[in-house]
Formats: C-alpha cells, sequence, structure tokens
C-alpha cells in the first residue's frame, strides 16, 4: 500500500491512518476559525478550492428493501409511500445517464434498495456499467453488500467507485440497522478494494448520534488501510414513517465541524457534501465549501427524496465562483 500522496505544490506528504479518537475529538474542539483554516489549508494543498465533483444519483431499483435501516424510506419495514419498484431497464438507465451528462455530470452513481445483489441482477447491473462508461462518464453503484466475486464481475465490467457507507460509528450502528452488522459493512469494503475499485464511504449525521458518534465514524473512516477516494457526508433526511422522523434537526455548525475534519483527517479525498441540501441554507452550504467540501449530487432527485433544482445549484456555484471539475 501506497500510503504517500503527492500534492499540488509537488511536496509528497504522509496521509496518516493512525488517527486515534482523541485526535479526532481534539479537531471537533478546536475553536471554529482555527478548524477551518486548518481544513482550508489541507484543501487547497491538494485539491484547486474552486472546483467542485458533479456526480449525478439514479435510483435503479427503488423500494421494498429487507434491510430496517431507521434513516431509510426505501426500508420495508416503515410505510413511507415509496412503492416497489423492479429494475430499471437498460435503456432507461442510459437515457438517464445521457441527461446527467448534458447537465454537467461527470460520475453517474446507481443506486439499487437491495440488502445484496442476486446474480441475475448483477449481469443487469454490470451490462449498465458499460453503457454509462461508453458515454464518457464516470461510474459509481451502491448495492448493499459484495462478497468477492461479484466486486471481480463489477471491476472487469468497468465499475469506477463502489459506494457502501458505515453510516456512523460502531457503538451507534444497532441503533439504526438490525438485520446486518459493522462488519458486514468492512467486509464489503475489503472486497471492493481488493477488486481494484474505488472506494466511496462515508456517513449520516443528525440521526441522533453524539458527537463521540461522529467522531467515532471519522476515526474509523480514517484508520481504514487507505482512505475511501470519496468520502459522502449526508445530513440525515427526514422521511415520514421512518423510526428517525421526529429527531431533532442537528446544529448546522456541526454538520460544518464534521466537514471540516472529515477533509483534515482525509486530506486527499474527495467529500461530498451529500443528502441534505433541500432543507439547508445557501449560507450553510457555502461553508461547507469553505470547510473542504468538493463534491455535491447534481439535479432535482437523490434516491427517492428531492434534491435542489439544477438552475438553484448552478446559481449558488456561479455566487461562490465555483466550477464543476472536469
Ligand atoms: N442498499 C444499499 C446500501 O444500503 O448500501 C445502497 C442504497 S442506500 C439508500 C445508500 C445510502 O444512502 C445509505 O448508506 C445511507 O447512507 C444513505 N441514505 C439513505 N437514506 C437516507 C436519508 N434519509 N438521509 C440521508 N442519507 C440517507
Ligand atoms: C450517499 O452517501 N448518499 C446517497 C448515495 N450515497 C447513494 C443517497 C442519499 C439518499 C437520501 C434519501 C433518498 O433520497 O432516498
Ligand atoms: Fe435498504 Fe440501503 Fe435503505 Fe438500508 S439504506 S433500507 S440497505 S436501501
Amino acid at each position: 500500500m501506497d500510503d504517500r500522496t503527492t500534492n499540488l505544490t509537488g511536496h509528497v506528504d504522509p496521509i496518516r491512518h493512525d488517527w486515534t479518537r482523541a485526535d479526532v475529538r481534539a479537531l471537533f474542539e478546536r475553536p471554529f476559525p482555527e478548524l477551518l483554516f486548518q481544513a482550508q489549508t489541507l484543501h487547497r494543498a491538494y485539491f484547486d478550492p474552486c472546483e467542485v465533483q458533479i456526480s449525478t444519483l439514479l435510483s435503479i431499483k427503488t423500494g421494498g428493501c429487507p434491510e430496517d435501516c431507521a434513516y431509510c424510506p426505501q426500508s420495508v419495514h416503515y410505510d413511507t409511500g415509496v412503492a416497489a419498484e423492479k429494475l430499471m431497464s437498460l435503456d432507461a438507465v442510459l437515457k438517464a445517464a445521457r441527461d446527467a451528462k448534458a447537465s454537467g455530470a461527470s460520475r453517474f452513481c446507481m443506486g439499487a434498495a437491495w440488502r445484496s445483489p442476486k446474480d441475475r441482477d448483477l449481469d443487469k447491473v454490470c451490462a449498465m456499467v458499460e453503457g454509462v462508461k461508453a458515454l464518457g462518464l464516470e461510474t459509481c453503484v451502491t448495492l448493499g453488500m459484495l462478497d468477492g466475486g461479484q466486486a471481480q464481475r463489477l471491476k472487469s465490467a468497468g465499475l469506477d467507485y463502489y459506494n457502501h457507507n458505515l453510516d456512523t460509528s460502531p457503538e451507534f450502528y444497532g441503533a439504526i440497522i438490525s438485520t446486518r452488522t459493522y462488519e458486514d459493512r468492512l467486509d464489503t469494503l475489503a472486497h471492493v478494494r481488493q477488486a481494484g475499485i474505488h472506494v466511496c464511504c462515508g456517513g449520516i449525521v443528525g440521526m441522533g448520534e453524539s458527537r463521540e458518534d461522529r467522531i467515532g465514524m471519522i476515526a474509523t473512516l480514517a484508520s481504514l488501510p487507505e482512505h475511501p477516494e470519496s468520502v459522502p457526508i449526508n445530513m440525515l433526511v427526514r422521511v415520514a414513517g421512518t423510526p428517525l422522523m421526529q429527531i431533532d434537526a442537528l446544529d448546522a455548525f456541526e454538520f460544518v465541524r464534521t466537514i471540516a475534519v472529515a477533509r483534515i483527517t482525509m486530506p486527499a479525498s474527495v467529500v461530498r457534501l451529500s443528502a441534505g441540501r433541500e432543507d439547508m441554507s445557501e449560507e450553510t452550504q457555502a461553508l461547507c465549501f469553505l470547510a473542504g467540501a468538493n463534491s455535491i449530487f447534481y439535479g432535482p432527485k437523490l434516491l427517492t427524496t428531492p434534491n435542489p433544482a439544477q438552475d438553484r445549484d448552478r446559481a449558488l456555484m456561479d455566487k461562490l465562483g465555483l466550477v464543476p471539475r472536469l
């Protein structure tokens, strides 16, 4: 494993994989101006701070999921009004991918509400990956748990990224999901890595977890043998019918802190300001970009819930002088 990365200034910097909870806690406790300065300094060492990577999401298989993730509108365990659908056709997926490319996305992320894919379904997803890649887009899928062979098949189809979130700390995980374990998640991440696919892995905040849980989540991510290339930080979208619908909203500054700590601990990774932007002020989003976020989901829908309209996001990027990363 190569754990050194050349930054934009040409220096070879060590990327740390030994972040303790005490280290991460100390970052969370820094005065806000110091935390943001540190995050910005590292952001600039590895990236152009004006560039934002743009991904578009498509739910290729919606609803009816057997897992009981307490945040998720697609679980069969909760009555959220999301109907179970079949896997989309290849043609419909490619049409959505063409539209996403025309709108300026560089990556197309396909999500399926599965615990893990069946072999027959995986063949169909592999064909989607091949087709989307042929359009000149980067490909990402999130299909639930994978074994080593399944990861290899996706790699052979040309998959660039696999999204599989740790979601929270190991301690809080059981309060959110009972149908799988943290170890299951880590096992899939290892299979994805072993297959040579880039890892997209982050979590959700605002689920009623404590700061210690946010610390535990970031410390786990930043202590993986290789940092995920892409780290989505989601603000919980509170969906009616899910057990987390009544949870108090997380303070916006705590969300910005979480982004900053992800940036500092995983400086060469792309940090995505993911779900939750629909209810976030422009000012909070701007603070997230200042704290080191450099990616968004673009387009009016996430998987099943709303995301800001494209003209709103274009206007925000223009106001801030941000440009899509090509
Ligand atoms: N079923 C697969 C899995 O769980 O890995 C893939 C799809 S799942 C919907 C992808 C991710 O979406 C979850 O890991 C979670 O982090 C995020 N997510 C789901 N519902 C959310 C919500 N209400 N608010 C924020 N993020 C959410
Ligand atoms: C991720 O971290 N966030 C995205 C993507 N990976 C797959 C999903 C957000 C889903 C929000 C709830 C919904 O729209 O259903
Ligand atoms: Fe299923 Fe994924 Fe939703 Fe959990 S997060 S219920 S695994 S779709």
